[in-house]
């Protein structure tokens, strides 16, 4: 029954990040919520349950460090997680601290408004429930607003439509004839998984992208043992990384290398597995540097013709672009294009014109008949998650409309100027790292920042407000721009960067410094007395630079 609730803080999203920030602040005595959409925990986790769904982090990093015991005894099969072991991880991790009864699920935060006289947040949601809180935390998550392109007939098609991250347990794609739109990671993820299941796989791409192997396999108990007794050194070492991966991060240049060592190395890497090993594991200027950027991106279309046996299929798997989108890794992707009912269509050349009632027609004028359309098309990313909710900050302002027009800016991925007491976990120009370890990072800092706003509540009697100052958002923003600048990431149309999306302001919604970088300044700016945040939180007098 819906009700209104007097809170000291609401968490909306029960994903990683707000399973987190729950525990964090009952943690901190504080009454608090979370709410979520979905019926149960998992956040992204819970929607992307599409076939082949995988984490791409090593097993042992992706999950939460905060609890030693909890990271020595939680078993794990492979050296990467499936989807419904992560949900599984996550629903024993609320259950292992009590979190179930602060949690409601089925409920969708409609609209969030700031009252500056009582100094709350009001939060209303679908459900009719209504909380006052003191405290709002938005862990809606990366990756939540599907995109779903425009295609004309689309309302046509007689056969099943999905969007990947709207998947449930029920579709039935054995003997279908299945097409896949999308070859980013979860495209990749989907065709590998169901290629021997279907009778007919086409696969419509527009841009191939460089996919290495995972190498996934069993961890063994002794690997296992070694990884528990070293966990505090790996931590540490994931902690002051640049992608928090648990893969080395040399300093060595690619033509430091000979060249037959270089290729020995690559070689290497392509055996051992995982997209970020492959790409920062082994030389320093992947991303930096075209020419070596050139040779890695070589390395992989060579592999790629020494495993795609058909010529045509082998031309549309073959990218041509600088090897500098999210890494991918994937184990048998490249080699379901050798089955005879896996058709690689390249849309690049004859794009998709319209769906009909049977199927996607082409340009070239090819209907490819289909019983079932999986949309792998990826995100509206990061502010996209914003689009849904209507977040009213001080004097009415809503938050996805301020940052429509150039782009999300926030300060240090958490706070926002003119959205008082308002904290984003893992929110626009968070750090781009491992995921579990940056929204620690960035929950214990929001931490930090409401345990001092709760000292200076008590000792004034006046509920303070943690806000950013406007010039520190703005050199954020900036910092976060030039943290990539000189990069091959900026060079390529990916959702990193917002461009997968048209009409919407490019701009870099990362942070791409690194983990060890940010969480160096996130220190600092404690050390300075919150330095950014407006007073009397932040140090007082003039407004605060970074
Ligand atoms: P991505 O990485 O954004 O990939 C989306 C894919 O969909 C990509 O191959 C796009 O091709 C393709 N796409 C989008 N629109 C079209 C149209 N109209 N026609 C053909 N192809 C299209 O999303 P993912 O879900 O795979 O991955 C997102 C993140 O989730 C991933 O990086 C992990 O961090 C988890 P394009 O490249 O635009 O030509």
């Amino acid at each position: 029954m819906a009700q209104e609730h007097h809170l000291d803080a609401l968490v909306v999203g029960a994903g990683f990040g707000g399973i987190y920030a729950l525990y964090s602040l009952l943690k901190e005595g504080l009454t608090a919520q979370a709410i979520d959409n979905a019926p149960d925990v998992g956040g992204t986790w819970y929607w992307n349950r599409y076939p082949g769904a995988l984490s791409d982090s090593w097993s042992h990093l992706y999950r939460f460090t905060f609890d030693p015991e909890l990271l020595r005894s939680y078993p794990w099969r492979k050296r990467y997680l499936t989807q419904p072991e992560i949900l599984k991880y996550l629903q024993h991790v609320v259950e292992r601290y009590h979190l179930r009864p602060h949690m409601q699920f089925s409920t969708r935060m409609q609209n969030a408004e700031w009252n500056d006289a009582t100094k709350t947040w009001t939060v209303r949601c679908h459900t009719g429930d209504v909380f006052h809180v003191r405290y709002l935390f938005t862990a809606l998550g990366l990756l939540l607003k599907a995109h779903i392109p425009a295609m004309p007939g689309i309302e046509r098609f007689q056969g099943e439509i999905h969007h990947t991250s709207d998947w449930t347990p029920d579709v039935a794609l054995e003997n279908q004839r299945v097409g896949v739109i999308g070859v980013g990671s979860t495209g990749v993820q989907v065709v590998s998984a169901i290629a021997d299941q279907v009778k007919s796989l086409h696969v419509f791409v527009r841009h191939p992208q460089y996919v290495v192997p995972s190498g996934n396999r069993d961890v063994t108990a002794p690997e296992r043992d070694l990884i528990n007794q070293n966990y505090r050194a790996i931590l540490a070492d994931a902690r002051t990384s640049t992608f928090a991966m648990g893969t080395p991060e040399p300093s060595r240049t690619l033509r430091s290398l000979s060249p037959a060592d270089r290729a020995l190395l690559m070689e290497e890497l392509w055996q051992t597995g995982n997209g970020f090993m492959f790409m920062v594991g082994g030389f320093s200027d992947i991303v930096t540097d075209d020419a070596a950027n050139e040779e890695m991106a070589q390395f992989i279309r060579n592999k790629i013709a020494g495993i795609v046996e058909d010529p045509q299929k082998r031309a549309v798997l073959t990218p041509r672009e600088p090897y500098g989108r999210r890494p991918l890794c994937n184990d048998g992707y490249y080699e379901a294009f050798n089955r005879d009912n896996v058709f690689a269509v390249d849309v690049s050349t004859h794009a998709i014109t319209e769906v009909t009632p049977d199927g996607i027609r082409t340009a070239d004028g090819t209907v490819h008949e289909l019983d079932v359309i999986i949309f792998a098309t990826g995100f509206d990313a990061m502010d996209g998650s914003y689009a849904g909710v209507g977040i009213q900050g001080r004097g009415g302002q809503n938050l996805y409309d301020l940052w429509k027009p150039s782009g999300p800016s926030s300060y240090i991925g958490m706070s926002v100027s003119g959205f008082p007491n308002l904290l984003l976990v893992n929110g626009p120009h968070m750090v781009f790292a491992n995921i579990p370890l940056s929204l620690e990072t960035s929950v214990d800092f929001t931490m930090d920042l409401v345990r001092r706003s709760e000292e200076i509540s008590t000792r004034t009697g006046c509920q303070c407000e943690i806000e950013a100052s406007e010039e520190a958002q703005r050199a954020w923003t900036d910092e976060s721009r030039s943290s990539l600048a000189g990069t091959v990431f900026e060079k390529l149309p990916s959702w990193l960067l917002g461009k997968n999306i048209d009409g919407k302001a490019p701009s870099v919604p990362f942070y791409f410094g690194g983990l060890g970088k940010f969480r160096a300044l996130l220190a600092d700016i404690k050390a300075k007395g919150f330095e950014g945040f407006q007073s009397p939180l932040g140090p007082a007098g003039p407004k605060t630079r970074l």
